[in-house]
């Protein structure tokens, strides 16, 4: 079982809106962390952190980070939709690194995947996480090959990972979507401290979204096996978010929302 309270943790994407609040929350469980991301960290570095600014496409500068680590929390790489040429380099080759760096360091990985993985599936379906892919745009589908990625490693490599579909992980939901899909950053920090800490987790995917009573999209998942139980619910931002909607009909009626707009061609 990985101790991530007397190893160190690597966490990449440290300076991003996610990564600040888990360098903050994690360290404050006690944590030793190794941080690091491309943008300088922009907070003063929490206890026991140190800071290591590098390029995901370092092989190198990533193997030497993850010297020594019983986990890795992989939140770096492009977090929103953007064009293939740039999804790439961060999301497919960085991807590659990160899991090579848990593979030789015998590390528990956790990784940062996405809703945006299963985005085009109509709201009206229930999904359990072993549904069939249908990503939303390069993004979506970046976080498709990284749960492969997961998938591969542990067939080969026996490297654990816990692979998080985070919904819409913010302080508070801020549309009618997230009313179903928001990550309260409390529920975050519980998740990523139980898939670091969880025994035998072989690769287990688990929807993160917080206990939302308009949640009716996500359902089976590995929550109970890592021992998991979101608290926070969206319902309290119903009055003022409800009418929050987006503007093109498939945005609407497609789970992934306004991804599913981005370069959106077909007729009808
Ligand atoms: C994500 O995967 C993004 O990283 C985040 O910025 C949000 O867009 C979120 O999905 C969402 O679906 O709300």
């Amino acid at each position: 079982m990985p101790d991530p309270a007397r190893k160190p943790v690597l966490l990449t994407g440290a300076s991003g809106t996610l990564g600040t609040v888990l360098a903050r929350e994690l360290a404050a469980l006690g944590w030793t962390l190794r941080l690091t991301d491309l943008r300088p960290f922009p907070n003063p570095l929490p206890r026991r952190a140190s800071f290591a600014q590098a390029d995901l496409s370092d092989r190198a500068a990533l193997l030497r980070l993850a010297d020594g680590c019983g986990t890795i929390l992989h939140f770096g790489g492009v977090s929103v939709e953007q064009p293939f040429e740039d999804v790439y380099g961060p999301n497919i080759r960085g991807l590659y690194h990160a899991f090579e760096a848990a593979r030789l360091e015998g590390a528990r990985m956790v990784f940062a995947s996405s809703n945006h993985t299963v985005g085009f599936h109509p709201r009206t379906e229930v999904l359990d996480s072993n549904c069939t892919m249908r990503p939303d745009g390069y993004y979506g589908l970046s976080k498709v090959y990284g749960e492969g990625m997961a998938q591969l490693y542990w067939d080969k490599h026996g490297v654990e990972t816990v692979s998080l579909r985070i919904g819409s992980a913010r302080a508070a939901p801020t549309d009618a979507r997230m009313l179903a899909t928001w990550l309260s950053y409390p529920d975050l920090v519980s998740l990523v401290a139980r898939a670091a800490a969880a025994d035998d987790v072989s690769h287990a995917i688990v929807w993160g979204v917080s206990n939302n009573r308009r949640m009716t999209w996500w359902r089976g998942d590995a929550r109970e096996r890592i021992g998991w139980l979101p608290r926070d619910d969206a319902e309290a931002w119903a009055p003022q978010l409800a009418g929050i909607v987006e503007p093109q009909a498939v945005s609407e009626e497609r789970q992934g929302g306004s991804y599913c707009a981005i370069g959106y061609s077909r007729a009808g």
